[in-house]
């Protein structure tokens, strides 16, 4: 999968991506993370992005023309054809395990980062993005959060994670919290590890980790046991959140790797 990244700040980048799990899958070419720079895309000599807003108001305003120009100009490389183009902004439909496996099918995402008060709207009219949102909180940029749907999108790009932990996330969550893991010592500082785990009775264990999960979710999250509601299902989400101001069960919590 190729993603490109428009940002005013590419340098909060690298760090991020070159560790761990996105950084082997960039070295075994599963995902190819390309950075630019829309200051590079300005017209005017000084490279100024932003303006004040019609109107009046507080903060400045991201300008149309650095956006345009840089999504057209990697438009034109090789194998963008069929990127989906997404603007990260909290006014954008709310990231879910469910968005994040359908971002994963893409061959490829143009991901545009806000920052300062806003997007100039014709952004929005002229280049049509799917709008993203990592949930009700204020972020100083969308640069955090294009950093969390890569994250969430790689880990389910086939051979990113391993056989194992890529089969427990499918047939393993339904919809609960996790249950207990313990690893060695059996005891520690007078804690012991729960007897059933260290008695190799395999229909035993998956029975007290079932119990776990359900009660653990019940406690915690009893919004994930509920039924669901039945609600009609938008295509496109108009930016903003779900009629019912409810997710799918499916996209509530989805199992992770702990
Ligand atoms: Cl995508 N951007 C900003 N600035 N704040 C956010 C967000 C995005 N998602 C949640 N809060």
């Amino acid at each position: 999968m190729l993603i490109d990244i428009c940002t005013l700040f590419p340098g909060m980048f690298p760090g991020v991506f070159g560790e761990s799990i996105l950084r082997i899958a960039q070295e075994k070419r599963l995902i190819d993370i390309v950075l630019h720079d829309m200051r590079d895309y300005t017209l005017n000599k000084h490279g100024k992005v932003d303006d004040k807003p019609y109107g009046g108001g507080p903060g400045m305003v991201l300008a149309a023309e650095p956006v345009f120009r840089a999504v057209e100009a990697l438009r034109t490389l090789p194998k963008r054809g069929a990127s989906e183009l997404v603007l990260l902004t909290p006014q954008g439909e709310r990231l879910s395990q469910t968005l994040a496996r359908d971002l994963s099918k893409r061959p490829g995402l143009i991901l545009v980062c806000g920052h300062y008060e806003g997007f100039d709207e014709r952004i929005r009219t002229g280049l049509r993005p799917r709008e993203i949102s990592i949930g009700d909180y204020v972020l100083t940029g969308g640069e955090f959060a294009a950093m969390v749907v890569v994250d969430a999108v790689a880990r389910l790009v086939p051979g990113v994670l391993g056989a194992e932990e890529s089969t427990r996330d499918e047939s393993f969550s339904g919809g609960l919290l996790e249950y207990p893991h313990y690893t060695r010592p059996a005891e520690f500082r007078g804690m012991r590890v729960p007897e059933v785990l260290l008695s190799g009775h395999h229909a035993e264990i998956a029975k007290w980790r079932s119990e776990q999960s359900r009660a653990r979710t019940a406690i915690r999250r009893p919004d994930l046991l509920k039924p669901e509601a039945p609600e009609p299902e938008p295509k496109r989400p108009a930016p903003g959140r779900r009629p019912s101001g409810r997710t799918r069960k499916s996209d509530r919590h989805p199992r992770s790797p702990s």
